[in-house]
């Protein structure tokens, strides 16, 4: 087994003692757990030396049970003080951690005066004034514990991937002014490129770590600070997100940044992989293997995640595929060449001011031929979707002549730039499209998705998008389960069936990259490539200020979906070939 990983412990053993003040122990007790938390990040790597419970008493401010406890650790990953306490504290209780300006020690005080263990119950003591009434409470003090609560009930447990991004970028540029930084990269699940974010994870190289820390925590968005340790912070911020900032030492930086990037899966991939090679990889570096420990003298010296990947025998990983089916394609050597935003040659699927668009189709193609794409592919809506301006047959032919004679004004400019003519129809309830097939067949493209009536029993939902990818007129299925993130969970669809019957087909499926659907979802990404399915980059732009979503969020959804730019028609010059 590798050894436990250090980053950890403290957090650990500052859990241990808010959940010390949680149990009403004395402060004396929690109070030298902070220590110890305080004690441990600054030993960082040296600790490992420290082998036995002895050699850890040593340390100043740890006492023998605490030694103990850090032994243990050492050996099992585990902390039993911990896990004493979380057996011993009922569920519901330690829920009330989170509730932010509470403290342990007043919901210790709560819990005891009155009796009550859950946040519902919490909550109902305080709107009928019991809270109020505690010595060292009050009307003003209980109010604001309400107010939290509600704020947490409210904040989902995740953001979207956009707005973690926003965030991060608002931070980095912040940071960036401190002097003496030397690196800053953000780790963790963003720049995996999930569609969800947990908590945001920022890695620093700094010669001034207190003045960057205290940076951190005064950042206009902060509404609370978690932790404030000398190499590692943590803060909540406006949207319930909570950012974490590690400073390491710069010889550590590969090795950290790898290990929070994460996955944890592909981490225990990677630790696996330096056994195999008789090292070590941790958290701090890459080691040979002396007598079965770590030989911390001689570190591989692995400035860089491709040195460290290159140290292993493995390719460099993109950090979209450090989760998921990969690892035996990365072991063969085998990873696909994933698409980058120089691959986009135009965009498809975007609307106009003929449905719900807020930008004319010539404001549209202009952005477009701006930003160096060669095609604009209009999609608007069919005339069913009649809240979305769904275009009538008349509708749909006055819009072709409009783009002929756009497409000519191009060619009289001597501008080679091309709009085609698209339509985002409706599948109707029975797996039909909006439009009769002679209109259909009008189109140089289709894109059937699903707008309506999504609450459909399984099997006839089923059958509904099956029948739409076999009309000979649709080239795209369009954000196949219409979900909305932490939203709406989307038509439950059997989606390998969808898959592979698309790809046989011949049908795409687009990957939507508005931050809400970003869907086809990633995780079927493995499936897509083994079946050869087709897909386009499509940012669903309503406006011109929205085909930027096609770079910002579609590409990292398609890197992490594993496609490369042969399978993605809009990385192809003529993406419906010579139509
Ligand atoms: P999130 O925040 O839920 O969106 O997802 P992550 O992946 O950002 O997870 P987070 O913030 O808990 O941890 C960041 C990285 O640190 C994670 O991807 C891998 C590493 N890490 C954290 N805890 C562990 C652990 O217990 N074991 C291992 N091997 N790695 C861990
Ligand atoms: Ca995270
Ligand atoms: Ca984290
Ligand atoms: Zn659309």
């Amino acid at each position: 087994m590798s050894k436990p990983d250090l980053y950890r412990l403290p957090d650990l053993l500052q859990r241990t003692a808010e959940l010390l003040r949680l149990s009403g122990a004395s402060d004396f007790k929690a109070i030298a757990y902070e220590k110890a938390s305080a004690v441990v990040e600054s030993e960082g790597e040296a600790l490992r030396d420290r082998d036995s419970e002895a050699s850890l008493k040593e340390l100043p401010n740890i006492g023998s049970s605490i030694a103990k406890d850090l032994h243990a650790y050492m050996e099992t990953g585990r902390l039993p003080a911990l896990e004493e306490l979380e057996a011993q504290i009922p569920a519901a209780l330690i829920e009330w951690l989170d509730i932010s300006g509470l403290g342990p020690k007043r919901a210790a005080k709560i819990h005891k005066a009155l009796d009550i263990t859950t946040l519902t119950e919490l909550q109902a003591a305080i709107e009928d004034g019991r809270v109020a009434d505690l010595p060292g409470f009050g009307k003003k003090s209980a109010e604001k514990i309400l107010e939290a609560i509600q704020w947490r009930a409210q904040h989902a447990d995740r953001c979207r991937y956009d707005e973690a991004l926003a965030l991060a970028e608002t931070a980095r540029e912040q940071l960036k002014k401190v002097d003496g930084l030397r690196k800053l990269e953000i780790a963790g699940s963003l720049r995996r490129c999930r569609e969800t974010i947990g908590d945001l994870d920022f890695l620093s190289v700094c010669d001034e770590p207190e003045d960057l820390h205290a940076c951190f925590r005064s950042l206009p968005e902060v509404t609370e600070v978690l932790a404030a340790g000398a190499t590692k912070s943590s803060v909540r911020v406006g949207n319930g997100r909570q950012m974490d900032l590690r400073t390491v030492e710069s010889k550590s930086f590969a090795a950290a940044l790898l290990y929070f990037t994460g996955s944890k899966e592909h981490n225990v991939f990677l630790r696996g992989r330096a056994r195999e090679k008789n090292l070590t990889l941790n958290e701090y570096g890459l080691y040979p293997l002396k007598e079965g420990e770590a030989d911390r003298e001689h570190p591989l010296p692995c400035e860089t995640e491709a040195e460290l990947y290159a140290a292993l025998d493995l390719p460099y990983t993109p950090p979209e595929l450090r989760e998921g089916p990969y690892e035996t394609l990365i072991r063969n050597h085998q990873l696909p060449n994933l698409v980058t935003e120089n691959d986009l040659q135009g965009i498809l699927h975007a609307h106009s001011t003929w449905s719900d668009g807020a930008d004319d189709i010539e404001t549209m193609a202009r952005a477009c031929l701006n930003q160096g794409y060669k095609y604009l592919g209009i999609t608007d809506h069919s005339k069913s979707a009649g809240y979305a301006g769904g275009l009538s047959i008349e509708r749909v032919q006055a819009q072709w002549k409009e783009i002929d004679a756009l497409n000519q004004k191009f060619k009289d400019e001597g501008v080679d730039f091309t709009v085609y003519k698209g339509m985002e129809s409706d599948i109707l309830i029975d797996g039909r499209l909006d439009y009769p097939d002679e209109i259909l067949e009008g189109f140089d493209f289709v894109i059937a998705s699903l707008h309506s009536q999504l609450d459909q029993e399984v099997s006839a939902m089923q059958a509904r998008v099956e029948t739409a990818l076999r009309h000979p007129a649709v080239t795209l299925l369009g954000h196949p389960t219409a979900r909305l993130l932490l939203k709406r969970e989307g038509a439950k669809l059997q989606m390998e069936a969808i898959i592979r019957l698309a790809a046989e087909r011949g049908v795409g499926i687009e990957l939507n990259c508005t931050p809400q659907r970003m869907e086809l979802d990633w995780r079927w990404g493995a499936l897509a490539a083994e079946v050869g399915l087709k897909t386009a980059i499509c940012p669903d732009a309503h406006a011109v200020a929205e085909i930027q979503q096609a770079k910002t969020y579609g590409i990292p959804l398609a890197r992490k979906a594993a496609f490369t730019a042969k399978r993605i028609l809009n990385c192809h010059a003529k993406p419906f070939g010579e139509k």
